[in-house]
């Protein structure tokens, strides 16, 4: 029988990004999604924190991950807002806060925080750029509008085993799959 880990998000992309690098590791990833404050704070890793203490006492072994777009010229708006401002102004709100705005570059940042008696931290960046137009019906979110650095293609162009290559994601769950492996 495999070894059981269980993924705390509401986000069914995130854990289908997950499943791909997790499970060829012989390991079952299980999806819950029993809720957690996101508290206000401008750093992710804060949150994550606080996640993993309010959910420690519910669950022995858990990780869960937060995530977000930083735009340099938007003063690295949404940043710790991306779930709001996505589920408000979306996509093509920010293709128009963006419309005379030459100075594209942008990351995507996500911390992920893992639980097995003790809080573990695994980070991940990708650096790239704001589309001018929305791209691709791959994946979800911001993807039709980042392009990843050394890229022409959007993260909604692309499959998601070629998004975690270059993600924010990708790069924080290998780091994290790297710890499994050595444990
Ligand atoms: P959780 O339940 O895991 O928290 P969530 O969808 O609420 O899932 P976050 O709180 O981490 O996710 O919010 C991050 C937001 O940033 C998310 O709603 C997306 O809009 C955006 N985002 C994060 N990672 C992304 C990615 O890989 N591609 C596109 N958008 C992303």
């Amino acid at each position: 029988m495999s070894e059981e880990i269980v993924f705390i998000t509401s986000n069914k992309n995130k854990f289908k990004e997950a499943e791909k690098l997790i499970t060829p590791l012989g390991f079952k990833l299980i999806q819950k999604n029993p809720g957690y404050p996101e508290i206000q704070s401008d750093s992710l890793e804060e949150v994550v924190r606080y996640g993993i203490e309010y959910l420690r006492d519910k669950f022995d072994t858990f990780f869960l991950e937060d995530s977000g777009l930083f735009i340099k010229s938007l003063k690295n708006f949404p940043g710790v807002f991306s779930k709001f401002v996505f589920t408000t102004i979306g996509n093509e709100g920010i293709i128009k806060l963006m419309e005379n705005i030459k100075m594209r570059d942008a990351v995507f940042r996500a911390v992920i925080g893992y639980y097995d008696g003790e809080a573990k931290i695994f980070k991940g960046e990708c650096k790239g750029r704001i589309s001018e137009e929305m791209r691709g019906d791959h994946g979800f979110g911001y993807d039709p509008i980042f392009i990843p650095q050394g890229c022409e293609k959007t993260f909604g162009e692309m499959t998601t085993e070629e998004k975690n290559q270059y993600s924010h994601r990708g790069k924080a769950l290998k780091s994290f799959v790297q710890y499994l492996k050595q444990r």
